[in-house]
């Protein structure tokens, strides 16, 4: 059961220099129930402590805890789940290794690739870059609505739309009967996360569709 319809993606580099579980800690303090850590440039030490810090940040306001493709460190540290993409290993074998109730997310970028990760047994995919992004090298070209709306239409697991998603946008957004929105700078790099958070949530809410 995927209770959160709002997803935080960390990027400790857009956090203007405040120290990513400080960040992390408001946006849960407004109200986010779900975290992936996807610092993907750090060491497996480095992604381990930082993933510690954030188990007992998010065990504080039972928010559950994705780590980005790496499996070995989501058991490490007991998280909820991992975030699996093109090059993770196979969501299949991925599963042999986490058991039936750990999660996994799967990171689409077509309709293609999410059914064929709801085939292999994902918990749920994150769906995009359905608007243009500042980093557009780093995750292509910005996918619009309407593939958006036709993955929504195509799977029976839920998704998440990201890239590009603005607090102006989440209205367009639901309305293509996704699960929910993940989001890196809209919170991360935010004034105040705490608030950015509890702004956003409420606007998903209103516009969430029941399931
Ligand atoms: N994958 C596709 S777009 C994206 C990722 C990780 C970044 C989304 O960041 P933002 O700031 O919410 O646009």
């Amino acid at each position: 059961m995927i209770d959160f319809n709002l997803y935080l993606i960390t990027d400790r580099t857009q956090t203007a220099g405040r120290e990513l579980p400080a960040v992390v800690a408001e946006a849960l303090a407004g109200g986010v129930r779900s975290v992936q850590l996807r610092e993907k440039d750090l060491s497996a030490r480095q992604m381990f402590e930082l993933a510690l810090q954030l188990r007992m940040l998010t065990r504080e306001y039972s928010a559950a805890l994705m780590i980005n493709d790496r499996i070995d460190i989501a058991l490490a540290v007991g998280a909820d789940g991992v975030q699996l993409g093109v090059g993770s290993l196979p969501v299949v074998d991925a599963r042999r290794l986490l058991g039936p109730d750990m999660l996994i997310g799967y990171s689409a970028h077509s309709v293609a690739e999410a059914l064929r990760a709801e085939c292999d047994g994902a918990d749920f995919v994150t769906f995009g870059p359905v608007y243009r992004t500042p980093s557009k090298l780093k995750y292509g070209e910005p996918l619009g609505l309407s593939p958006l709306a036709e993955a929504v239409n195509a799977l029976h697991i839920p998704l998440f739309a990201l890239g590009g998603v603005k607090k102006t946008s989440i209205e367009e957004v639901m309305a293509t009967g996704c699960h929910g929105v993940a989001m890196i700078s809209e919170i991360i790099a935010a004034t105040d996360p705490l608030e950015a958070a509890k702004s956003l949530l409420e606007k998903i809410e209103k516009h969430a569709t029941q399931h």
